[in-house]
């Protein structure tokens, strides 16, 4: 397979390359694809050094399968150009993911309803991808109603610029910076733009992919996503009313048979999942599993995830891995 990562200089496209080495994908050629300052830099993959080149020469190439992460106006303008060629694209921005005739992925869940005509895959956000990933069996069992969600969200979400800002203000440095306020010893009730509605776009991505991957626009989700000044993971404080009642001990049998999903779950020894503890791996985490005592038919649960792994470069790596092993891969 001739894969292409396009994006491979920032955040997200590095740990691509992690999960990609890995996961020990069937990889014949790697294309890294970097914007024009930085082609021909050498990046190292599998112990070897691999020049960055262009997006015109990664094209001529027909990848098989290209994952990208360099920013919704790049997908515009570059996905429909790979496809064109044969290339099945992974996309890990917003630029497709609402549009009706393009898949939106987490694999445990929906990779069944893709096809070899798929050739742009939308990969959600991560905010998202850590919860929906997490409720998707409560949700088969119980059916959920209504979704309340509280983010907390890591600076490496918003990319190196972000990572920088937090360092220098943590060294007394003052320098460019990417939020509107200090993040250092902050929290800010913002992430990504504001929309006419008063959410942000991030809390309008938790409504509306959420929706589409469940395939229910009757679910009812409402949401505020908070940055804070870690590095780790997304943290998540969910409140999940369902249509039908459950057993706690059942949501959390359900909730350890999910692919995917790790519960540490015990208050005896404190035991609950944190960015710290989550960072660097795939798996979702899922503890503070209790009923929500003033609402009848209703859960409250805490979900944590690395937002660079499984809400971005894991997901993406796992729709590649589950194309190949499904033969749905032309080019
Ligand atoms: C954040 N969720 O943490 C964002 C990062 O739509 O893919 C990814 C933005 C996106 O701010």
């Amino acid at each position: 397979m001739k894969i292409a990562v396009v994006g491979v200089t920032g955040m997200v496209g590095q740990v691509m390359l992690k999960v990609l080495e890995e996961e020990n994908l069937p990889v014949t050629e790697l294309i890294l694809v970097a914007s024009s300052k930085s082609v021909g830099k050498e990046i190292i993959f599998k112990e070897k050094a691999l020049k960055c080149v262009s997006m015109e020469d990664a094209i001529a190439k027909k990848p098989h399968i290209a994952l990208f992460s360099a920013g919704g106006d790049v997908s515009k303008e570059f996905a429909p150009k790979f496809a064109e060629v044969g290339t099945t694209v992974i996309d890990n921005s917003s630029a497709f993911r609402m549009d009706q005739d393009k898949p939106l992925v987490i694999p445990e869940i929906n990779a069944d309803q893709l096809k070899p005509s798929d050739k742009i895959i939308a990969n959600p956000n991560c905010s998202t991808i850590q919860m929906v990933l997490a409720l998707s069996g409560l949700h088969t069992k119980y059916q959920i109603k209504r979704l309340v969600i509280s983010t907390y969200q890591s600076i490496t979400g918003t990319g190196v610029a972000a990572v920088q800002q937090l360092q220098n203000e943590a060294a007394g440095i003052k320098d460019k910076m990417a939020y509107p306020y200090p993040i250092h010893e902050n929290a800010l009730p913002h992430c990504d733009v504001f929309e006419e509605n008063g959410y942000t776009k991030e809390e309008m991505k938790l409504v509306r992919e959420t929706q589409k991957i469940l395939g229910d626009r009757s679910i009812a989700v409402t949401a505020t996503a908070v940055r804070i000044p870690v590095m780790g993971g997304h943290s998540e404080s969910v409140n999940v009313e369902f249509e039908q009642d459950f057993e706690i001990n059942e949501v959390r049998k359900i909730l350890s048979e999910t692919a995917g999903v790790t519960v540490q779950d015990n208050t005896d020894v404190n035991l609950y999942p944190m960015p710290l503890t989550a960072h660097g791996k795939n798996d979702v985490f899922v503890g503070r599993i209790r009923r929500d005592h003033s609402q009848e038919k209703t859960l409250n649960m805490w979900i944590v995830a690395d937002n660079l792994r499984k809400g971005a470069a894991t997901n993406a790596v796992q729709i590649a891995s589950y194309l190949i092993a499904n033969e749905l891969v032309t080019s």
